[in-house]
């Protein structure tokens, strides 16, 4: 038997089969049967984790390029043209055309064809989009800019046609005309994608990977648990409703990953009277979570009585009923109060943590192949 004090591995089982007991052996191999298991763990893993159903289609909300300012991009492409026509060509002034109106026409058209096609989005997607901009006036927003798009290529072929009846100098003065007030045209519509843009870029891009969900009321600590199981450095304020956004960090354990999500606070109320803040967070349980935790805090500190915190976590479990729950009672730094169920926690020490941790994954963790060697 192989033995070292470096590494004490409970991968021995599966490298020697058949031995049954722990056994210690060399860094080396281990680093190889590490990653394998980790590779088997999240193919395994990600064929059961909601996100592999809904996330195939990747939203490219971070790709989305902004807006430009229309007298800017007319100053551009009439620059270009001045700079980039041939002096010498009897054409030169439908060539100045061409090249003005082809500047602006692909910088129409990038904007455009880098929004995704909300008809398209997986549901999760196109649920926070909902929350944050006016899809349908955006679809109409985009027809605007793509009817200007079109426009430029109808100046271009049109200035050609009209050589019969006028000079090249007053086709090129009217045309040049024509694309400045088509462009002031769309002004509002550049204006509300600018707008659309910033916002849909808040929208995170969640991983393919299982998904444990943080809920609750505000200000009970649940940005102050994803920051202390992740490296994620959410804002954390003595104020409630201080996170608006979706919010993810990684943790890693047994060398599998998950994703957690900190949501923002949800009051005890019905789903209608939700703000589109609040809605978030159903969305993310709705649609992501694999796991759910779910904080209270019972000393009150938050700003909200502990019985409508329980109602709020019943009406959580009755609607997510197929996901798995677990509830922390969090800032035991501050009380000694005996809780009947769940965890008592304290995200600011880190007290109770790792067994919340523990619990929290338990349903969503699959089997590991050295416990089928070591049964
Ligand atoms: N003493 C103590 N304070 C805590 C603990 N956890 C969080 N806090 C404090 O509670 C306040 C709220 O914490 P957050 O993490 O921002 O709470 P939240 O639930 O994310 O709040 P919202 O985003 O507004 O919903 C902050 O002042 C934290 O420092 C804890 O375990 N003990
Ligand atoms: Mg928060």
């Amino acid at each position: 038997m192989i033995q070292s004090n470096t590494v004490l591995s409970r991968y021995t089982t599966i490298l020697f089969l058949g031995v049954k007991s722990n056994t210690y052996i060399i860094n080396g191999v281990i680093n190889v049967l590490v990653q394998n298991t980790e590779k088997q763990q999240t193919n395994q893993i990600q064929n059961n984790s909601k996100t592999n159903k809904t996330m195939e289609k990747k939203p490219m909300f971070k790709k989305i390029p902004d807006s430009p300012e229309p007298d800017q991009l007319i100053d551009r492409a009439f620059k270009k043209a001045r700079q980039e026509h041939n002096q010498k060509s009897k054409t030169k002034e439908i060539e100045k055309i061409h090249i003005a109106a082809d500047l602006i026409k692909h910088e129409l058209e990038k904007i455009v064809n880098k929004y995704p096609n909300f008809d398209q989005l997986p549901e999760f997607y196109y649920d926070l989009a909902a929350t944050t901009i006016d899809i349908d006036k955006t679809k109409k927003t985009l027809a605007s800019i793509n009817w200007a798009r079109n426009m430029m290529e109808t100046i271009i072929s049109k200035s050609h046609k009209k050589r019969k009846t006028k000079t090249d100098l007053e086709i090129r003065k009217e045309a040049y005309g024509r694309i400045s007030s088509i462009l002031r045209e769309i002004e509002p519509d550049l204006k509300h994608l600018k707008q659309t843009r910033k916002k849909l870029r808040q929208i995170p891009q969640i991983k393919n990977m299982p998904t444990i969900v943080i809920t609750g009321y505000p200000n009970v600590g649940k940005s102050t648990i994803l920051s202390r199981i992740t490296s994620s450095r959410p804002k954390i304020e003595t104020y409630p409703f201080t996170t608006k956004n979706l919010e993810i960090g990684i943790l890693e354990k047994n060398y599998v990953k998950y994703q957690v999500i900190d949501t923002p606070g949800l009051l005890d109320r019905p789903l209608h009277k939700r703000n589109n803040i609040e809605k978030k967070a159903i969305h993310a349980l709705k649609h992501v979570a694999d796991s759910i935790i779910h904080v209270i805090d019972p000393t009150g500190r938050c700003g909200y009585p502990e019985d409508k915190q329980e109602k709020l976590y019943q009406e959580i479990k009755q609607t997510f009923k197929k996901t798995p729950i677990t509830k922390a009672y969090n800032k035991k730094d501050l009380h000694k109060k005996e809780t009947k169920e769940g965890h008592s926690i304290s995200a600011k020490t880190g007290e109770g943590i790792e067994k919340l941790l523990e619990e929290t994954i338990k349903p969503i963790e699959i089997e590991k192949p050295w416990e089928k060697y070591q049964k």
